[in-house]
């Protein structure tokens, strides 16, 4: 009798030591082949990155994207493959940030107002008129102050890789013409996910709506909003002009992408892969940056154009949209935290020098 337990006893043993084994090779519950369960070694097999954004293939955004996508697959030789997909087919920029903390998908490059639901000290980069302009936002963003806002993301199961840019967000609409805080009065404004932009322009006397951007273009077109904000890029390369008569160079936020990866993702990878892809987002940045820039006169240029009426902002009537405003973001700079704010004040005027 004893003999059958100690074979039934070797039996199993030799099962489980074989069940463990076949874990060598195998890929995580998110498919994306991060580090192994069961050893928690870095595996080497080829791993995917699914990676979203909101806007088209048309946005510097989108090409940007692309040469992430080169520079890492060639310098992985393959190891890595990216898979590229625009125009909010993952989903918005909220659903995509949540899919990275799910691992469901490996990146996305969202603007800082709907991250500051997942870190709300994102919101100091949406205060209106923070940044004097594009040089300024770049030193801040990409020094001190601007990594110690993305180490915050790692408790969200995100990294930050870099910065990239939306830019500096003019309103649009299909009612009249705005040249002064007077002409926000009672205009359905679509805003971003992000309680600061909301009250932003409740200040201004608009009634604003939040809204993820995926369903913008078509509540525009039924007449749900009169009107949104966004960069020039962006209102152009999306034929916002098709359902907007009215363009306003507002300038009245400098928006920052923020390049997220899926922290259980970017755990999974080796030392060298992490290095690689951390280089290649900021990379790909610097040149996603350049692009948006180079066409942003010719995008307002562009709307003119295809029928808009641009109506230019005096310095007097942006003072006074900026002193309607400043309430608000003394609210927020208490509710992130006076200090925090302060650095990001003294870093701006250090990069103003
Ligand atoms: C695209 C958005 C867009 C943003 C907005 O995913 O929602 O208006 O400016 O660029 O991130």
């Amino acid at each position: 009798m004893k003999k059958i337990y100690a074979l039934i006893l070797t039996a199993l043993l030799v099962f489980v030591l074989a069940a463990c084994g076949s874990n060598e090779e195998g890929t995580n519950e998110s498919g994306s082949n991060g580090t192994d369960e069961d050893n928690g070694e870095k595996t080497t097999e080829t791993k995917t990155i699914r990676a979203g954004i909101g806007l088209n293939e048309d946005h510097p955004q989108y090409k940007g994207l692309l040469k992430f996508k080169e520079i890492v697959e060639e310098k992985t030789d393959g190891a890595i493959k990216v898979e590229t997909y625009a125009s909010g087919q993952l989903g918005d920029d909220r659903t995509m940030t949540e899919a990275l903390q799910l691992g469901t998908q490996e990146v996305t490059i969202p603007s800082t107002a709907p991250l500051a639901n997942f870190v709300p000290e994102f919101s100091v980069f949406d205060f209106p008129f923070l940044f004097p302009n594009e040089e300024v936002a770049d030193e801040v963003l990409d020094g001190e102050v601007g990594q110690k806002f993305l180490d915050k993301l790692e408790d969200q199961n995100l990294v930050g890789l870099a910065y990239w840019e939306n830019g500096f967000r003019n309103l649009t609409n299909s009612e009249r013409p705005v040249a002064t805080a007077a002409d926000f009065d009672g205009l359905k404004i679509r805003t971003m996910e992000n309680n600061l932009h909301l009250e932003a322009f409740r200040a201004l006397g608009a009634n604003p709506t939040p809204m993820a951007f995926t369903e913008l273009f078509t509540a525009m077109q039924q007449g749900t909003v009169d009107g949104q904000e966004n960069p020039f890029a962006t209102i152009y390369l999306s034929k916002f002009y098709e359902v907007q008569d009215y363009v306003s160079n507002t300038n009245h936020i400098y928006s920052p992408f923020v390049f997220l990866m899926s922290k259980s993702f970017y755990d999974g990878l080796t030392e060298e892969q992490q290095t690689i892809v951390k280089e290649a987002a900021v990379e790909a940045g610097q040149y996603e940056r350049k692009l948006n820039r180079e066409a942003n006169d010719k995008y307002l240029d562009n709307l003119i154009e295809e029928g808009m009426t641009y109506t230019e902002i005096t310095p007097e009537a942006r003072q006074e949209m900026i002193d309607l405003i400043q309430p608000v973001i003394d609210k927020y700079a208490k509710e992130i935290g006076e200090d925090t704010v302060q650095e990001v004040y003294d870093a701006i005027d250090e990069a103003s020098k």
